[in-house]
């Protein structure tokens, strides 16, 4: 990973038409939720602020910021979407904890369904509830979820593709943040999510440092990739 830098040598330099700087990815993640102490969304999201993406020729190319989001429906999305108007990213990679998973789970595909299994932060608990009555039933990751995969993979780090967020505050915000891709009309960003399980220390799956190193890995592809995603076996039978 590359030395943090200092946030001040980030410095925007004013110009006419607004600040100027390196291209921005944004990581957001996630407060704590259901009764839990710790999120690690958060923490890596935290983490990875003022990290600076470098390319081949070890140039600039972007630079993370990051938010973290209370876990309430609509409210969390309101966040991101404030936080993406004051950064114009590039690049939005929103970040959730799935207790159950146990490697960095790249998702595909954000639906159109609120469905919440338990409350979230402020006692919401909506069912069956489309997120936009009138949006597709379904919108893809447009971050190139294989070959962050593939990369995370090949640094000794376990990660998969993911076919289903959930139906709960992440899939929300998913959905969200692509419904707000799909209608900018200038400058859209690439955007999508991944899910992280609880860090271990115990052998048994990755340590909150490899988390770190893991999501800089899919900030590093998500701002240097060009083009479609790589071809590469990924899907899954069941
Ligand atoms: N995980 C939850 C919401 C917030 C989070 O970190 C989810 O998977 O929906």
């Amino acid at each position: 990973m590359s030395p943090r830098d200092n946030d001040a040598l980030l410095g925007t330099v004013s110009s006419q038409n607004g600040p100027v700087g390196p291209p921005v990815v944004l990581v957001s993640g996630f407060e704590p939720f259901g009764g839990d102490a710790f999120n690690p969304s958060a923490a890596i999201a935290e983490r990875l602020a003022g990290e600076w993406i470098r390319g081949p020729n070890d140039s600039v190319e972007a630079v993370i910021r990051s938010v973290v989001l209370p876990c309430v429906f609509d409210v969390a999305m309101d966040r991101l979407q404030a936080a993406m108007r004051r950064l114009q990213p590039s690049v939005v990679i929103a970040l959730g904890l799935a207790a159950s998973r146990r490697d960095i789970s790249v998702e595909r595909v954000a639906i159109n369904l609120d469905d919440a299994r338990i409350a979230d932060n402020a006692g919401r608990q909506p069912q069956d509830r489309p997120i936009r009555p009138r949006g597709p039933v379904g919108y893809w990751s447009t971050l190139p979820v294989k070959a962050i995969v593939s990369a995370i993979q090949a640094a000794g780090l376990p990660a998969s593709l993911s076919h289903s967020a959930g139906t709960f505050v992440c899939n929300h915000v998913f959905y969200g943040l692509s419904h707000r891709i799909a209608t900018m009309r200038t400058a859209r960003p690439r955007g999508g999510f991944i899910h992280v399980p609880m860090p271990v220390t115990d052998g048994s799956g990755p340590t909150l440092d490899e988390l770190v190193d893991g999501i800089w890995i899919a900030a590093t592809v998500s701002a240097l990739h060009r083009g479609a995603d790589a071809a590469l076996i990924g899907g899954a039978i069941d």
